[in-house]
């Protein structure tokens, strides 16, 4: 199976990325956390996403906050799928990267959920993944159902109060 990388642009970030790299994890799905940033290690977050393909890896995962431009930067350097997390890290609260993010020129697409939306990140990211992967599937259709019968079980919980 590919491996999923996931890119922050600092280590404030984490609090937010931890999520999709338990998300990842509870799938079985393998993947790699780097620190890089679009601005202040522009080379080598370049160097990672225009050689990640033939490490492995199907789909990055970048999350940044503030003038979010690491998502940007990685798509325009490898043709894998980019999925962009804006993250909360700001006066701003988390617009001004979901702007910078998600406002991508035609030809350099990024995919980038909700503000701080790292769960969405991870299950769009083996989404990808298991378009060729009928266990990942399984998995997803899963989690799909348990999700559905939490919903229905606090309906019954209101019903019955
Ligand atoms: C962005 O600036 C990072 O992704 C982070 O969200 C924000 C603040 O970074 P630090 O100053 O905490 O390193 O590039």
């Amino acid at each position: 199976m590919k491996k999923v990388a996931v890119i922050m642009g600092s280590d404030s970030d984490l609090p937010v990325v931890g999520k999709a790299i338990d998300t990842l994890k509870a799938f079985g799905v393998e993947c790699e956390a780097h620190v890089y940033s679009a601005h202040r290690t522009p080379k080598e977050a370049a160097e990672f996403a225009s050689t990640a393909r033939d490490k492995g890896f199907g789909v990055i995962i970048a999350a940044a906050g503030k003038a979010a431009h690491l998502a940007g930067v990685l798509a325009a350097q490898t043709t894998l799928p980019i999925i962009g997390i804006p993250v909360k890290s700001s006066t701003l609260d988390g617009l001004d990267a979901l702007l910078s993010m998600v406002q991508m020129p035609a030809g350099i697409p990024v995919a980038t959920v909700a503000i701080d939306g790292a769960a969405n990140a991870a299950l769009l990211a083996i989404e990808i993944l298991a378009v060729g992967d009928a266990t990942l599937q399984k998995k997803l259709e899963e989690k799909r159902a348990a999700d559905t019968a939490a919903v229905l079980e606090k309906d019954a919980n209101l019903r019955n109060a």
